[in-house]
Parts: C-alpha cells; sequence; structure tokens
C-alpha cells in the first residue's frame, strides 16, 4: 500500500461501489437512504391533481356501505360541471348494486364525455389458481369511460416506492392510473419512482360530501384532474411510504401522477455515480493527513449527494446514492489507514525529541560504522534547557552527515549518534575529516555550543560495537576509537601498524618542528616536535591518523621514545650552532601511567647530551584524567628532571581549574578553537583574555597556538600572550628548514 499509485488505490476504492450495485447489497442501503433522497428535496405539489377524499366525514354523512351509486353520479356531474380536466376513480366499480343507483352513475358517466377513468384491479383467480384475472367495472361503466390499473405493488419490506407505467392483467395491457391522468407512456411492468419529496398534505383536496352538495370553489377543480378515493381509515387500502408513514392509496395515486406531471423519471446506472465518486474521492485520497481526509472526505460526500439529488430534481434522473457514499467511504478509509499506517512507520524510525532517524532507521551496510557520543551532554542541558539540547543534538547530526557516506545520521540513544563511514578512503581519512567538520561550534539560538563528541568505529555495520567503542573512546579522553572487537580485523585492513616499528627503524618517522615566537622580543624562542609518518605508498601520513591507533595498539611509547631521541639530537645539532630555542614533545595521556615508559625517558635523559630544561613536554588536559594520581605523580617526576610540563589543548577539556592547580605546569596553551577567531569574536576574546590573566597569576607562561592572520597575532601581544604557534608565524618544518628559518628571519615585529 506504501507505494500503490492512485490507480491501484482507485480501483480499490471502486469494489466496494461496485459490489453495491448488487440489489441484495446496494437496494436496502439505498433504501436506507431514502430520507435524505427525498427529505432534502421535500417540496409542495403542483396543485395540477386534486384529491376529492371519501372522508371520515362523508363516511359519517351518507352512513350507508356501499354507498348508493347515486352518490357518485351526483359528484361526477358536480366536478364536470365545474370543468375538470380529468376524474379518475379508485373506487371499485366491478359488482353491480342496485339497478337504479348503477343506471344513475352509468349516465352521470355518459355525461362526462370520456373523462372519465375507472379502475381495473389485478386479482389472484382463486385458491390453487395463481393466474390474474383483471377485475374490471360494470360494462355500463365501461362503455364510456377510459380504464387504468390502480394496483399498488409494496417492496418485500412492506412500502411503495414505485408505480408501474402500465400492467399486463389476464393479457390485455393498461396504462396505470397515474401514468394515464399525465399521459405519460410507458412500457407494460416498468415502474417509475414515487416522489415523496412532494408533501402529501399540500395536494388540494376537497371532501366527497361537500363536491356532492356542490360546496366548493368550481376554480379549484376547473383544468385540474382529480383523484377520487377512499382516505377514511374504516375504508382500508393504507400503504406506508418513505418518509410520510401510512397514506391512503388515492393519495398514493395522486403523488404518483405529481410525479408524472413533474417529468418522466428515468433510472441511471449505478456506475455512473460511482464514476462521479471516484473522482471526487481523488482529494480524499491524495490526503496525507487525516484531518485533511476528514474534511476532504465530507466536502465529497456533500458533493457526491447534492449531485444525484440534483439530478433527480433537474433532470428526472434517478441514480442510487449507495454506490457512490460507500465509495466515498472506501476512500476515506483507506486513506486514513494508510496515513495512520505511514504515521506509525514514521514514528517507529524518528527520535521524538529531535525528528532524527532513530536506531530502528539505520540500515543494515557493510561499511564501517561511526557512533559518537556526546561527552557534555549533561552540561549542556544544565545550560541549555531540554529544547535546545535537542537542537544542538540536531545541528550535530547535521555536520556528522556530511562525513557521513550517504548523508544520513541516526540518533540512537540519548547522547549517541551514529552513521556509516565511507568505504572508499581509510577509517582514518574520514576521522579526520570528521574533526575538522565538527570543531567548529554548533549555533543554537543565537549561541555558540561546543558539542564534544568521542568517536567510536567498527566495521561491517557494527553498531554495538561502535557504541562501545565510543564509550571507550569517551571515558579514555580520547577522540576516536576502533571497536576491539573487530580491531584485529581492521588493523590487517589498514595494515598500517604491523608497520610501524619497521617504518621507525626504516627511517620513515620524521620529526618536523613548529615555531613558537616569543611576542615579547618577536624572536623564534620554542618549536613543537609533531611527528610525520613519511609512507612509501600512502605518502605523508598525517599523526592525528596513526597516532591515536599506536595509542590503541601499545606502540605509542616507542613511538614517542623515537620522536624524543630525535629531538633530542637535533636539539643538540642547534645548541651547537648557537640557537637556544627549546622543543616541545607531544605525550600521549596513556604515556602518564606507565612506569616502563618514564623510565625509559629517564635512560635517555640520563644519557643525553642536552640539558632537561631544554624539553618540555605537552599533555592534553584530558591525559591527566584516565588514572589521575599516577598522572600526576608521572608529571611530577619528569617535572623534578627539569622538564617543563605545557597543558596542551587548553580550553577543550572539563575541569580545568582544579588542574591548572594540581598539574605541576610551567605553560598554558590554549587551543585553537578559542585563539583563531579572538580578534573578531567577543566571547573568544574574554576566554582568551580571561584564561591569560588566570595563567600568568598562576605563574604559568601562555602559549596560543593557531594564529593564522597579523589581525590575530596584534590582538594576542595586546593581550598579553607570551609565545604566538600558527601557520602565519610558521607551519610545521624539517630541522634543516628550521635552522634555516630561524638564522635568517630577523626579529619580527608584530606591534
Ligand atoms: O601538525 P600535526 O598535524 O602534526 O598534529 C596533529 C596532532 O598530532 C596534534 O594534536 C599533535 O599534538 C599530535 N602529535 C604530533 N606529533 C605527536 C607525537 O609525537 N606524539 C603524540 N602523542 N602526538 C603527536
Ligand atoms: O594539539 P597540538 O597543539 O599538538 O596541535 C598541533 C596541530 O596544530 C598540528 O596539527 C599543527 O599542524 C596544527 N596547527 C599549527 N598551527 C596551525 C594554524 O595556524 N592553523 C591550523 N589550522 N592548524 C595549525
Ligand atoms: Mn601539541
Amino acid at each position: 500500500m506504501r507505494r500503490a499509485g492512485t490507480w491501484a488505490i482507485l480501483a480499490a476504492v471502486a469494489l466496494p461501489g461496485l459490489l453495491t450495485l448488487l440489489p441484495a447489497i446496494g437496494g436496502p442501503l439505498d433504501r436506507a437512504l431514502d430520507p435524505l433522497r427525498y427529505g432534502v428535496r421535500q417540496h409542495a405539489a403542483s396543485g395540477e391533481v386534486v384529491l376529492v377524499e371519501m372522508d371520515a366525514r362523508s363516511v359519517a354523512e351518507i352512513r350507508r356501505w356501499p354507498w348508493p351509486r347515486g352518490h357518485y353520479a351526483s359528484v361526477v356531474d358536480r366536478l364536470h360541471a365545474a370543468g375538470a380536466a380529468t376524474i379518475a376513480f379508485d373506487v371499485d366499480f366491478s359488482t353491480p348494486s342496485e339497478p337504479a343507483e348503477d343506471a344513475k352513475l352509468a349516465a352521470a358517466l355518459a355525461r362526462a364525455e370520456g373523462r372519465i377513468t375507472l379502475p381495473t384491479f389485478a386479482q389472484v383467480a382463486g385458491a390453487g389458481d395463481r393466474r390474474n384475472l383483471d377485475a374490471l367495472p360494470l360494462p355500463a361503466f365501461r362503455a364510456s369511460s377510459s380504464l387504468t390499473s390502480v394496483s399498488i405493488a409494496p417492496d418485500a419490506d412492506g412500502l411503495v416506492r414505485a408505480m408501474p407505467f402500465a400492467t399486463i392483467t389476464a393479457g390485455t395491457p393498461r396504462p396505470s392510473l397515474s401514468a394515464y391522468v399525465a399521459s405519460r407512456a410507458g412500457t407494460a411492468d416498468t415502474t417509475f419512482p414515487i416522489d415523496v419529496a412532494i408533501e402529501p398534505t399540500t395536494i388540494p383536496r376537497l371532501s366527497f360530501v361537500a363536491v356532492e352538495r356542490g360546496a366548493f370553489d368550481p376554480t379549484a377543480v376547473r383544468g385540474r384532474h382529480v383523484v377520487i378515493g377512499a382516505t377514511a381509515i374504516e375504508m382500508g387500502d393504507r400503504y406506508p411510504v418513505p418518509l410520510w408513514g401510512v397514506l391512503p392509496g388515492v393519495t398514493i395515486q395522486a403523488l404518483a401522477t405529481e410525479t408524472l406531471l413533474a417529468g418522466i423519471p428515468v433510472r441511471g446506472s449505478g456506475l455512473i455515480p460511482i464514476g462521479i465518486a471516484l473522482l471526487l474521492a481523488l482529494a480524499t485520497i491524495r490526503a496525507r493527513r487525516n484531518t485533511r481526509v476528514a474534511v476532504a472526505f465530507v466536502v465529497a460526500t456533500a458533493a457526491q449527494a447534492a449531485l444525484v439529488l440534483a439530478a433527480q430534481h433537474q433532470a428526472d434522473l434517478i441514480l442510487p446514492l449507495a454506490p457512490g457514499l460507500v465509495t466515498l467511504v472506501a476512500a476515506a478509509i483507506l486513506a486514513a489507514t494508510r496515513n495512520v499506517m505511514r504515521e506509525m512507520h514514521a514514528a517507529r524510525l524518528t527520535d521524538e525529541a529531535t525528528g532524527l532517524p532513530n536506531r530502528r532507521a539505520f540500515p543494515a551496510t557493510t561499511r564501517p560504522v561511526a557512533v559518537a557520543q556526546i561527552t557534555n551532554l549533561d552540561a549542556l542541558g544544565a545550560v541549555l534547557g531540554s529544547d535546545l539540547v535537542a537542537q544542538a543534538i540536531v545541528r550535530t547530526a547535521e555536520r556528522m552527515r556530511l562525513g557521513a557516506a550517504d548523508n544520513a545520521a541516526f540518533r540512537i540513544g540519548s547522547d549517541q549518534l551514529a552513521f556509516a563511514l565511507s568505504d572508499d578512503q581509510p577509517v582514518e581519512d574520514s576521522i579526520a575529516a570528521l574533526r575538522a567538520i565538527l570543531l567548529e561550534p554548533v549555533e543554537v539560538a543565537g549561541r555558540k555550543v561546543d558539542v564534544a563528541v568521542a568517536i567510536g568505529v567498527a566495521e561491517q555495520g557494527d553498531l554495538a560495537a561502535a557504541a562501545l567503542a565510543a564509550g571507550t573512546a569517551a571515558g579514555e579522553g580520547r577522540f576516536w576509537m576502533l571497536s576491539a572487537i573487530d580491531r584485529t580485523s581492521l588493523e590487517r585492513d589498514i595494515s598500517l601498524m604491523g608497520e610501524l616499528d619497521r617504518a621507525i627503524g626504516a627511517g620513515e618517522i620524521l620529526v618536523h618542528y613548529q615555531p613558537k615566537l616569543a611576542l615579547a622580543t618577536g624572536r623564534i624562542a620554542s618549536v613543537e616536535a609533531l611527528v610525520r609518518w613519511r609512507h612509501p605508498v600512502r605518502g605523508l601520513v598525517r599523526p592525528d591518523l596513526f597516532i591515536p591507533l599506536a595509542e590503541q595498539t601499545d606502540r605509542i611509547a616507542p613511538l614517542t621514545l623515537h620522536v624524543l631521541e630525535t629531538v633530542i639530537r637535533d636539539v643538540r645539532h642547534w645548541r651547537d650552532a648557537g640557537e637556544t630555542m627549546t622543543a616541545a614533545i607531544n605525550i600521549s595521556a596513556r604515556l602518564l601511567t606507565s612506569a616502563a615508559f618514564a623510565a625509559a625517558v629517564d635512560r635517555l635523559l640520563d644519557a643525553a647530551v642536552v640539558p632537561p630544561d631544554a624539553l618540555i613536554f605537552e599533555v592534553t588536559e584530558s591525559a591527566a584524567m584516565a588514572d589521575t594520581d599516577a598522572a600526576v605523580a608521572t608529571l611530577h617526576h619528569f617535572r623534578d628532571r627539569g622538564i617543563a610540563i605545557s597543558m596542551d589543548d587548553y580550553g577543550t577539556g572539563q575541569s580545568t581549574l582544579s588542574y591548572l592547580r594540581e598539574l605541576p605546569l610551567s605553560e598554558v596553551k590554549i587551543d585553537r578553537k578559542f585563539v583563531q577567531f579572538a580578534h573578531v569574536r567577543g566571547d573568544d576574546a574574554a576566554m582568551v583574555r580571561s584564561t591569560i590573566d588566570l595563567a600568568h597569576t598562576l605563574g604559568l607562561r601562555v602559549v596560543a597556538e593557531g594564529i593564522e592572520d597579523a589581525a590575530n597575532l596584534a590582538f594576542l601581544k595586546d593581550a598579553g600572550c607570551d609565545y604566538a604557534q600558527g601557520y602565519f608565524v610558521a607551519r610545521p618544518m624539517g630541522f634543516d628548514d628550521l635552522l634555516r628559518f630561524v638564522g635568517t628571519a630577523p626579529a619580527r615585529d608584530v606591534a
């Protein structure tokens, strides 16, 4: 049903309507709708048909029954004299009465010059004989009158709804009273519906005895068609009709005559209203929301009913109501059901708070998948409130979509977003791209908000493994981590780590240096060592790709020791060349809890030909988090040996202030996220200035990283920052380039 086209839906909708074309189904339904068909169109009679009632009053006055036929003779004479166009009797004259009275009537009929019509009745021939006999008026009456059938045939439920145009009784066709009076010819035994929208009470009527006495206005009869019959209850001959209940047979004859005077009703095929309904149902079927379905249904139903009733009223085309209405109901039920199912389907696959697709919506994939765990959700919630947090999550998901394989991000837990990674490029490249995308804060209600994430990656669409890895990465303060569950297969895939040991031996691991400019003097006072891997196949591999892998596979210690060794050698060289610069080395968090690493550092330092105070260890804030006591002890140990400790990426972590006090720091490096736009963004500027002040108060040097233009540099100098590091000062470069750069560069004027 989800993908079914309008045509298929229309076909499904038409079926129930087509079923109502079966009389057994449509008949009762349409009959139940009679009050609608006739009630809405109720109108007064034309007045062309006048009833002369053999009413209770007449019965009371004449007293004898059967009435002596002289009474009828008088009435015929009176009506004829008044100018009645036709005089139709619905009175049985088939048996003789007193000859004198019969003669009176025969004479009166003869005087009426053929304006009279007398009834014939179909009668069952007798017990055991199913043939019908024609009960005719006496031959003396017949001589000057025409004959019409007054048989009334109720439906199975006892209600009279239709009248024949003509009947064939005992082989003789006879027009019905109404067809004769209205001069409408029709095939024998075909019927027409009586228009019971005509209000029976509006048919002009005269009492039989009043007419007999001449006590009536002749103009009420002149040129009109008079129908004479019994309405008094005790004379029987009463039938129920729709809308009006029980009516005397003669009143029904009058209604039928009125119907034919207004036009000849033609019954139309039920296919016509079904066709109309299908057109009208289009809007209902197209409606995507059920309020619209309801509105469209009501409008279509009203239009359908109006069209059918108008066809009857204006064109005497009688169409069934049930097929169209059933079709419309079917359309509404179908559309509503489809919408509910769609909504349920969508709701099942959507996270309520954010509108993002949820875990159930995550497609099966053979690609690597990433789960990003938002690590500062509680803090965000406390500051922003849940609505804005939801927005922040949506903004973050939008960013992640940019780095996702199929541009889709899913909220798989309150603090977890998931997405598939491209399998065209190494996972490390995807992660590097993501890191760049996520660096900028997201904007929520006009505020810039940092959403901190830790990412777990797993192969083959293993979402659970990725989520687990994300949790571990968050706990260890890392940006990303591979799932331990399939680490081996991934390693084989990446095939980098197996090569790292060989790479160190083969001299593929290089150290580049990025200068730090002392803002007070305009001279290069220090450098940061940044590792590079000149891979024979992959080219220059960036450290943010292989450092996390090295950390996870326990190769970070040999790598760092190799860097330290290289740096010590290079420092020796430039000291020999007369340069007094210090050099900073990045130390991974997990190395701080490794006694073996500390011992190895000690051995290198013991053998070193440079003073330890030429070295700086850069440690990220999160580094101290994993195992605080051990990490702090290790840092004190290094510090005691004379190595300066620098807090890297300052501002991106969490409990900054307590660390500033506890750790044996010499230096703080403000993360480039805050520095880069500090000269144009007020809140960044405030953060940088206050950090500089705070650090100075604690006796720490301040390095700002990520300086990319002169204005930024000028701002930092003005803010009292001690060192500036960034592309504007110099990019990371090889040892030889560094010596040339420092030797030739004049002291910079950064004022
Ligand atoms: O400039 P670059 O792309 O080299 O730096 C990327 C990241 O890698 C930086 O966060 C930097 O601290 C880190 N990094 C560079 N060299 C080393 C290293 O020798 N050891 C560790 N642990 N991290 C390093
Ligand atoms: O985390 P750490 O301080 O070790 O980061 C050093 C990283 O910063 C290296 O990747 C280096 O290439 C990068 N870096 C240094 N200067 C700039 C700069 O001006 N702009 C940008 N975008 N990155 C820089
Ligand atoms: Mn660093």
